[in-house]
Protein backbone atom coordinates (compact mmCIF):
# COMPACT_ATOMS: atom_id res chain seq x y z
CA UNK A 1 0.00 0.00 0.00
CA UNK A 2 2.96 2.65 1.00
CA UNK A 3 6.35 2.71 0.73
CA UNK A 4 7.79 2.60 3.93
CA UNK A 5 11.31 1.63 4.33
CA UNK A 6 12.16 -0.94 6.78
CA UNK A 7 11.74 -0.01 10.21
CA UNK A 8 15.57 -0.48 12.46
CA UNK A 9 15.47 -1.89 15.74
CA UNK A 10 16.17 1.34 18.80
CA UNK A 11 19.93 -0.60 18.78
CA UNK A 12 20.61 -0.37 15.26
CA UNK A 13 19.51 3.04 15.21
CA UNK A 14 21.64 3.79 17.98
CA UNK A 15 24.09 1.78 16.86
CA UNK A 16 24.21 4.12 13.39
CA UNK A 17 24.62 7.33 15.19
CA UNK A 18 27.06 6.62 17.66
CA UNK A 19 29.27 5.31 14.59
CA UNK A 20 28.59 9.02 13.35
CA UNK A 21 29.63 10.52 16.45
CA UNK A 22 32.71 8.60 16.23
CA UNK A 23 33.63 10.44 13.11
CA UNK A 24 33.22 13.47 14.73
CA UNK A 25 36.90 15.32 15.22
CA UNK A 26 38.32 18.48 16.18
CA UNK A 27 41.95 18.24 15.17
CA UNK A 28 42.22 21.37 14.00
CA UNK A 29 41.91 23.26 18.04
CA UNK A 30 43.56 21.82 20.89
CA UNK A 31 43.51 21.52 24.83
CA UNK A 32 40.14 22.70 26.43
CA UNK A 33 38.71 24.10 22.66
CA UNK A 34 39.30 21.17 21.16
CA UNK A 35 37.45 18.73 23.70
CA UNK A 36 34.42 21.53 24.00
CA UNK A 37 34.39 21.38 19.93
CA UNK A 38 34.48 17.52 19.82
CA UNK A 39 31.38 17.37 22.58
CA UNK A 40 29.08 19.86 20.56
CA UNK A 41 29.67 18.31 17.40
CA UNK A 42 28.99 14.48 18.77
CA UNK A 43 26.05 15.84 20.99
CA UNK A 44 24.46 17.51 17.69
CA UNK A 45 25.78 14.09 15.47
CA UNK A 46 24.01 11.71 17.93
CA UNK A 47 20.23 14.12 18.19
CA UNK A 48 20.55 14.60 14.42
CA UNK A 49 21.08 11.46 13.17
CA UNK A 50 18.12 10.07 15.97
CA UNK A 51 15.75 12.39 15.17
CA UNK A 52 16.34 12.47 11.40
CA UNK A 53 15.60 8.36 11.61
CA UNK A 54 12.54 8.54 14.10
CA UNK A 55 11.00 11.86 11.58
CA UNK A 56 11.57 9.65 8.56
CA UNK A 57 9.39 6.90 10.40
CA UNK A 58 6.77 8.94 10.75
CA UNK A 59 6.07 11.16 8.29
CA UNK A 60 6.28 7.43 6.11
CA UNK A 61 3.12 5.71 7.13
CA UNK A 62 -0.10 7.15 5.84
CA UNK A 63 -2.09 9.49 7.68
CA UNK A 64 -4.58 8.14 9.71
CA UNK A 65 -7.31 10.75 9.86
CA UNK A 66 -7.06 11.73 6.48
CA UNK A 67 -7.81 7.94 4.31
CA UNK A 68 -10.39 6.51 2.95
CA UNK A 69 -12.77 4.85 5.47
CA UNK A 70 -11.86 1.40 3.18
CA UNK A 71 -8.40 1.68 4.07
CA UNK A 72 -8.24 2.92 7.62
CA UNK A 73 -10.82 -0.42 8.34
CA UNK A 74 -8.78 -2.43 6.66
CA UNK A 75 -5.49 -1.16 8.67
CA UNK A 76 -7.74 -1.34 11.98
CA UNK A 77 -8.40 -5.16 10.99
CA UNK A 78 -4.73 -6.02 9.99
CA UNK A 79 -2.56 -4.24 12.24
CA UNK A 80 -5.01 -2.27 15.02
CA UNK A 81 -5.70 1.59 14.26
CA UNK A 82 -5.16 2.32 18.47
CA UNK A 83 -1.62 0.15 18.37
CA UNK A 84 -0.21 2.04 15.57
CA UNK A 85 -1.44 5.52 16.75
CA UNK A 86 -0.15 4.58 20.04
CA UNK A 87 3.63 3.69 18.44
CA UNK A 88 3.53 6.24 16.00
CA UNK A 89 3.16 8.82 18.97
CA UNK A 90 5.95 7.14 21.22
CA UNK A 91 8.52 7.63 17.93
CA UNK A 92 7.49 11.27 17.62
CA UNK A 93 7.78 11.62 21.53
CA UNK A 94 11.02 10.62 21.16
CA UNK A 95 12.09 12.36 18.57
CA UNK A 96 11.01 15.39 20.68
CA UNK A 97 12.50 14.28 24.26
CA UNK A 98 15.86 13.62 22.22
CA UNK A 99 15.88 17.28 20.45
CA UNK A 100 14.41 19.23 24.02
CA UNK A 101 17.94 16.81 25.70
CA UNK A 102 20.16 18.03 23.26
CA UNK A 103 19.34 21.60 23.51
CA UNK A 104 20.07 21.71 27.15
CA UNK A 105 22.89 19.61 26.90
CA UNK A 106 24.68 21.36 24.23
CA UNK A 107 23.97 24.90 26.37
CA UNK A 108 25.57 23.18 29.18
CA UNK A 109 29.12 21.85 27.05
CA UNK A 110 29.25 25.38 25.58
CA UNK A 111 28.80 27.21 29.05
CA UNK A 112 31.11 24.18 31.10
CA UNK A 113 34.14 25.81 33.28
CA UNK A 114 36.18 22.71 33.08
CA UNK A 115 37.21 19.73 30.80
CA UNK A 116 35.82 17.41 33.28
CA UNK A 117 32.20 19.28 33.61
CA UNK A 118 32.63 19.05 29.45
CA UNK A 119 32.68 15.20 29.15
CA UNK A 120 30.20 14.48 32.46
CA UNK A 121 27.35 16.45 30.64
CA UNK A 122 28.04 14.56 27.03
CA UNK A 123 28.51 11.05 28.86
CA UNK A 124 25.28 11.88 30.65
CA UNK A 125 23.28 13.12 27.57
CA UNK A 126 24.77 9.95 25.80
CA UNK A 127 22.94 7.96 28.66
CA UNK A 128 19.36 10.25 28.60
CA UNK A 129 19.25 9.64 25.01
CA UNK A 130 19.90 6.31 24.62
CA UNK A 131 17.52 5.30 27.24
CA UNK A 132 14.94 7.72 25.15
CA UNK A 133 15.84 5.25 22.42
CA UNK A 134 15.40 1.73 24.41
CA UNK A 135 11.96 3.14 25.83
CA UNK A 136 10.29 2.83 22.40
CA UNK A 137 12.09 -0.09 21.42
CA UNK A 138 8.77 -2.03 21.11
CA UNK A 139 7.01 0.98 19.29
CA UNK A 140 9.64 0.27 16.72
CA UNK A 141 8.97 -3.36 16.71
CA UNK A 142 5.48 -2.84 16.18
CA UNK A 143 5.75 -0.58 13.26
CA UNK A 144 8.39 -2.54 11.26
CA UNK A 145 5.59 -5.42 11.49
CA UNK A 146 2.80 -3.21 10.46
CA UNK A 147 5.14 -1.73 7.52
CA UNK A 148 5.09 -5.39 6.05
CA UNK A 149 1.40 -5.71 6.90
CA UNK A 150 0.74 -2.16 5.44
CA UNK A 151 2.68 -3.32 1.91
CA UNK A 152 0.63 -6.22 1.48
CA UNK A 153 -2.51 -4.05 1.38
CA UNK A 154 -4.02 -2.88 -1.90
CA UNK A 155 -3.63 0.72 -3.31
CA UNK A 156 -7.27 1.97 -3.92
CA UNK A 157 -7.73 4.29 -6.27
CA UNK A 158 -10.66 6.14 -4.76
CA UNK A 159 -11.73 7.76 -7.97
CA UNK A 160 -12.20 4.43 -10.13
CA UNK A 161 -15.32 1.87 -9.45
CA UNK A 162 -14.48 -1.18 -7.67
CA UNK A 163 -16.48 -4.65 -8.56
CA UNK A 164 -15.65 -6.91 -5.75
CA UNK A 165 -15.95 -10.92 -6.79
CA UNK A 166 -17.18 -12.43 -3.24
CA UNK A 167 -18.02 -16.00 -2.60
CA UNK A 168 -17.37 -19.29 -0.86
CA UNK A 169 -14.40 -20.47 -0.94
CA UNK A 170 -13.20 -22.17 -3.91
CA UNK A 171 -15.48 -21.57 -6.28
CA UNK A 172 -12.89 -19.68 -8.95
CA UNK A 173 -13.05 -16.35 -7.59
CA UNK A 174 -9.31 -15.55 -8.39
CA UNK A 175 -10.08 -17.39 -11.68
CA UNK A 176 -12.66 -14.88 -12.88
CA UNK A 177 -10.42 -12.20 -11.57
CA UNK A 178 -7.54 -13.36 -13.85
CA UNK A 179 -9.83 -13.80 -16.52
CA UNK A 180 -11.65 -9.96 -16.59
CA UNK A 181 -8.83 -7.96 -15.34
CA UNK A 182 -4.82 -7.50 -15.14
CA UNK A 183 -4.33 -9.29 -11.99
CA UNK A 184 -2.49 -12.90 -11.62
CA UNK A 185 -3.85 -14.28 -8.58
CA UNK A 186 -2.85 -17.55 -7.25
CA UNK A 187 -5.78 -20.22 -8.20
CA UNK A 188 -5.43 -23.86 -6.61
CA UNK A 189 -7.85 -26.15 -5.91
CA UNK A 190 -7.99 -25.68 -2.34
CA UNK A 191 -10.41 -23.60 0.07
CA UNK A 192 -8.58 -20.48 1.15
CA UNK A 193 -5.87 -20.01 -1.40
CA UNK A 194 -7.04 -16.42 -1.29
CA UNK A 195 -4.99 -15.05 1.96
CA UNK A 196 -5.98 -10.87 1.57
CA UNK A 197 -7.87 -8.62 -0.58
CA UNK A 198 -6.30 -7.68 -3.91
CA UNK A 199 -6.51 -5.99 -6.82
CA UNK A 200 -6.14 -6.06 -10.81
CA UNK A 201 -7.72 -3.35 -13.37
CA UNK A 202 -10.48 -3.65 -16.25
CA UNK A 203 -10.80 -1.17 -18.76
CA UNK A 204 -14.29 -0.01 -19.95
CA UNK A 205 -13.63 2.21 -22.99
CA UNK A 206 -11.21 4.78 -21.43
CA UNK A 207 -12.29 3.77 -17.76
CA UNK A 208 -10.29 1.95 -15.66
CA UNK A 209 -12.51 -0.32 -13.61
CA UNK A 210 -10.63 -1.74 -10.26
CA UNK A 211 -11.60 -5.81 -9.65
CA UNK A 212 -10.94 -6.92 -6.25
CA UNK A 213 -10.48 -10.48 -5.12
CA UNK A 214 -11.34 -11.48 -1.78
CA UNK A 215 -10.91 -14.39 0.07
CA UNK A 216 -13.31 -17.16 0.61
CA UNK A 217 -16.11 -15.73 2.52
CA UNK A 218 -18.39 -18.68 5.45
CA UNK A 219 -21.58 -18.52 6.08
CA UNK A 220 -21.30 -17.71 10.20
CA UNK A 221 -22.25 -15.32 12.30
CA UNK A 222 -19.49 -12.45 12.61
CA UNK A 223 -18.27 -12.65 15.66
CA UNK A 224 -16.89 -16.16 14.75
CA UNK A 225 -14.83 -14.83 11.42
CA UNK A 226 -11.70 -14.67 11.35
CA UNK A 227 -9.47 -12.39 10.30
CA UNK A 228 -9.35 -13.23 6.30
CA UNK A 229 -12.81 -12.94 6.12
CA UNK A 230 -13.19 -9.76 8.39
CA UNK A 231 -10.76 -8.04 5.43
CA UNK A 232 -13.10 -9.04 2.60
CA UNK A 233 -16.37 -8.04 4.23
CA UNK A 234 -14.22 -4.07 5.42
CA UNK A 235 -13.98 -4.34 1.24
CA UNK A 236 -17.38 -5.45 0.51
CA UNK A 237 -19.05 -2.83 3.00
CA UNK A 238 -17.20 0.24 2.03
CA UNK A 239 -15.93 0.22 -1.18
CA UNK A 240 -18.18 -2.37 -3.56
CA UNK A 241 -19.92 -0.14 -6.32
CA UNK A 242 -20.96 -3.36 -7.72
CA UNK A 243 -20.77 -6.99 -6.51
CA UNK A 244 -20.32 -10.09 -8.18
CA UNK A 245 -21.55 -13.00 -6.47
CA UNK A 246 -19.80 -16.22 -7.69
CA UNK A 247 -21.59 -19.85 -7.27
CA UNK A 248 -20.19 -23.07 -7.84
CA UNK A 249 -23.10 -25.20 -8.80
CA UNK A 250 -20.96 -28.74 -9.09
CA UNK A 251 -20.67 -28.31 -5.67
CA UNK A 252 -17.00 -28.91 -6.05
CA UNK A 253 -15.62 -26.51 -4.47
CA UNK A 254 -16.93 -28.14 -0.96
CA UNK A 255 -19.49 -26.28 -0.19
CA UNK A 256 -23.14 -27.33 -0.97
CA UNK A 257 -25.68 -24.98 -2.96
CA UNK A 258 -27.51 -24.35 0.47
CA UNK A 259 -24.16 -23.38 2.09
CA UNK A 260 -23.75 -20.82 -0.97
CA UNK A 261 -27.36 -19.55 -1.23
CA UNK A 262 -27.33 -19.07 2.81
CA UNK A 263 -24.33 -16.98 2.37
CA UNK A 264 -25.73 -14.84 -0.39
CA UNK A 265 -28.66 -13.79 1.76
CA UNK A 266 -26.13 -12.54 4.49
CA UNK A 267 -24.52 -10.78 2.20
CA UNK A 268 -27.53 -9.06 0.77
CA UNK A 269 -28.89 -8.47 4.17
CA UNK A 270 -25.81 -6.86 5.19
CA UNK A 271 -24.76 -4.55 1.82
CA UNK A 272 -28.29 -3.93 0.56
CA UNK A 273 -27.28 -0.96 -1.31
CA UNK A 274 -24.36 -2.69 -3.44
CA UNK A 275 -25.83 -3.96 -7.03
CA UNK A 276 -25.23 -7.29 -7.29
CA UNK A 277 -24.44 -9.57 -10.12
CA UNK A 278 -25.17 -13.07 -9.87
CA UNK A 279 -22.75 -16.18 -11.77
CA UNK A 280 -22.51 -19.55 -11.77
CA UNK A 281 -19.35 -20.65 -12.76
CA UNK A 282 -17.65 -23.67 -13.43
CA UNK A 283 -20.15 -23.76 -16.43
CA UNK A 284 -17.84 -26.22 -18.68
CA UNK A 285 -19.08 -29.29 -15.40
CA UNK A 286 -22.34 -28.20 -14.92
CA UNK A 287 -24.45 -25.58 -16.37
CA UNK A 288 -27.82 -25.21 -14.04
CA UNK A 289 -26.95 -22.51 -11.39
CA UNK A 290 -28.16 -19.39 -10.80
CA UNK A 291 -27.62 -16.21 -12.82
CA UNK A 292 -25.13 -15.43 -15.43
CA UNK A 293 -23.76 -18.93 -16.54
CA UNK A 294 -19.60 -18.65 -17.28
CA UNK A 295 -16.73 -20.73 -16.66
CA UNK A 296 -13.35 -18.70 -15.84
CA UNK A 297 -11.40 -21.91 -16.97
CA UNK A 298 -12.85 -22.27 -20.64
CA UNK A 299 -13.73 -18.68 -20.82
CA UNK A 300 -17.16 -18.84 -21.40
CA UNK A 301 -19.71 -16.30 -20.71
CA UNK A 302 -16.84 -13.54 -20.06
CA UNK A 303 -18.01 -11.23 -22.50
CA UNK A 304 -21.12 -11.14 -21.15
CA UNK A 305 -19.79 -10.84 -17.55
CA UNK A 306 -17.72 -7.71 -18.52
CA UNK A 307 -20.22 -6.47 -20.09
CA UNK A 308 -23.38 -6.69 -17.36
CA UNK A 309 -20.28 -5.23 -14.86
CA UNK A 310 -20.18 -2.33 -17.33
CA UNK A 311 -24.02 -1.93 -18.04
CA UNK A 312 -24.13 -1.60 -13.37
CA UNK A 313 -21.19 0.74 -13.27
CA UNK A 314 -22.96 2.74 -16.29
CA UNK A 315 -26.19 3.68 -13.79
CA UNK A 316 -23.84 4.53 -11.08
CA UNK A 317 -22.79 8.25 -10.79
CA UNK A 318 -18.89 8.94 -11.37
CA UNK A 319 -16.35 8.68 -8.94
CA UNK A 320 -15.62 12.02 -6.53
CA UNK A 321 -12.00 11.06 -4.98
CA UNK A 322 -13.20 11.10 -1.26
CA UNK A 323 -9.44 12.44 0.08
N1 LIG B 1 -13.88 -26.84 -14.21
C1 LIG B 1 -13.68 -25.59 -13.80
N2 LIG B 1 -12.84 -25.36 -12.77
C2 LIG B 1 -12.65 -24.08 -12.41
C3 LIG B 1 -13.29 -23.00 -13.06
N3 LIG B 1 -12.90 -21.85 -12.46
C4 LIG B 1 -12.05 -22.21 -11.47
N4 LIG B 1 -11.89 -23.54 -11.43
C5 LIG B 1 -11.04 -24.29 -10.51
O1 LIG B 1 -11.53 -24.15 -9.20
C6 LIG B 1 -10.46 -24.15 -8.27
C7 LIG B 1 -10.55 -22.92 -7.40
O2 LIG B 1 -10.28 -21.76 -8.17
P1 LIG B 1 -9.84 -20.39 -7.49
O3 LIG B 1 -9.95 -19.34 -8.54
O4 LIG B 1 -8.55 -20.53 -6.78
O5 LIG B 1 -11.02 -20.27 -6.43
P2 LIG B 1 -11.27 -19.11 -5.34
O6 LIG B 1 -12.73 -18.90 -5.25
O7 LIG B 1 -10.44 -17.92 -5.64
O8 LIG B 1 -10.77 -19.86 -4.01
P3 LIG B 1 -10.26 -19.19 -2.62
O9 LIG B 1 -9.27 -18.13 -2.93
O10 LIG B 1 -9.64 -20.34 -1.90
O11 LIG B 1 -11.47 -18.68 -1.93
C8 LIG B 1 -9.19 -24.22 -9.09
O12 LIG B 1 -8.75 -25.55 -9.12
C9 LIG B 1 -9.63 -23.76 -10.46
O13 LIG B 1 -8.82 -24.28 -11.48
C10 LIG B 1 -14.15 -23.29 -14.16
O14 LIG B 1 -14.73 -22.44 -14.80
N5 LIG B 1 -14.30 -24.61 -14.48
MG1 LIG C 1 -8.96 -17.05 -4.59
Amino acid sequence: MRDIPTIMTSQEILDKAFRRVKKVLATDLTGMNRTRAEATGRLSALSHTLTAVLNKYVRAFPSLDQMHPFERELIDISIGLDDLRHSLGAVDWARKTIEAIHKKEYARIRSAATRQEIVSALNSSYGRISSVMNKISGELDFLNGARDKLQDLPDINADEHVVVIAGCPNVGKSQIVARISSAKPEIASYPFTTKGVSLGHLFIGYDRVQIMDTPGLLDRELEKRNSIELQALAALEHIADVLVYVYDPTETCGYTMDAQNNLLEHIKTTFSQIPLIIVSNKSDLKSSGPGLQISAMQNIGIDVLTEEIKTRLSGLPVKVPKR
